[in-house]
């Protein structure tokens, strides 16, 4: 029942978000070829998870969505955008392929790329405070794609990335660190979606308890899914790259899959909590938790 929840959503969803971007991201730059290098890593077709997670928020809370809501939900994209156009630099992590199509700076060279990059930032403030929301909304969406994205979220994360490369780590430390990188973005996508319902101060702590829940399962399944998926493409028993700080590198396999049973079972609790305290239906967050699946 939740995955047809999850698949009819995105069904209606995904192709709202994908207009949006397609139909207005030119209409901001003032540059060909940086229009062309910005447009071909926006439309190379990601999953759309944190305005899907934004816009599945408003959902919840009864909020209905005009054009000004996703005009600042779609920014999340831009962002997100960004940092993968970076991370995969000469300078970052050096990678040819994301998607499976050649990454930005293989097709437009490193300078190109690296502007694609920071003009995708800019404009994902300009879209977050260029549009009709109320003065109070846009001030308080700003602040936290900030605090969400630069040096106390996201960059920091990424920062202590580059630091610990082939330095072991512990698991507290690990945490931290995916908590900026992954979790500050997946974090701002649900907050987003709750400051542009207008929910009250109580409720915004239960989702942004289960937001955080989600960037840690998000990051652990994703650490799972690499040891996993690289064996059985192998055709070998599961083997890890002990250099990399992950969790089956630092706590086992088997004690991953624990850790991210437990991560589900508590935010599983949180949207409970939220239904009998709020009697809000919370099965469309719930569904976005079988994403979480190992098959
Ligand atoms: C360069 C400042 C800066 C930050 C980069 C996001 C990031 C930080 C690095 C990407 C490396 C990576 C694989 C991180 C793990 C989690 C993650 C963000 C995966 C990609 O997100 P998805 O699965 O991507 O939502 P799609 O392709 O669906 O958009």
């Amino acid at each position: 029942m939740l995955e047809k929840i999850l698949n009819d959503f995105e069904q209606e969803n995904l192709t709202k978000i994908n207009n949006y971007l397609e139909s207005n991201l030119k209409k901001d730059i003032n540059q060909t070829t940086l229009a062309d290098s910005m447009y071909y890593s926006l439309m190379a077709g990601g999953k759309r998870l944190r305005p899907l997670l934004t816009l599945a928020t408003m959902k919840t809370l009864n909020h209905s969505i005009n054009e000004d809501d996703l005009r600042a939900t779609c920014a999340i994209e831009l962002l997100h955008t960004y940092s993968l156009i970076h991370d995969d630099l000469p300078a970052m992590d050096n990678d040819d392929l994301r998607r499976g199509m050649p990454t930005n700076h293989v097709k437009f060279g490193a300078g190109m790329a690296t502007l694609a990059g920071d003009g995708l930032l800019s404009l994902a403030f300009q879209w977050v405070s260029d549009n009709n929301l109320s003065s109070d909304i846009k001030s308080q969406l700003t602040l936290m794609l900030s605090k969400a994205s630069g040096p106390s979220g996201m960059v920091a994360g990424q920062a202590s990335d580059i630091e610990f490369e082939n330095k072991t780590l512990n698991l507290e430390s690990l945490k931290k660190l995916h908590r900026g990188k992954t979790g500050a973005l997946i974090h701002y996508a649900v907050s987003a979606g709750a400051v542009m319902s207008d929910s009250n101060k109580n409720l915004q702590n239960l989702l942004s308890s289960y937001a955080d829940d989600y960037g840690l399962a998000f990051q652990i399944y994703d650490d799972i899914l690499d040891v996993v998926a690289t064996s059985k493409q192998l055709g070998k028993p599961v083997h890890q790259d002990d250099k990399k700080n992950t969790y089956p590198n630092l706590i086992g396999l088997k004690n991953s899959y624990k850790e991210l049973e437990q991560v589900l079972d508590h935010s599983h609790k949180i949207l409970n909590q939220i239904e009998e305290n709020y009697g809000i239906d919370t099965d469309l967050l719930a569904a976005f938790l079988t994403y979480f699946k190992i098959s």
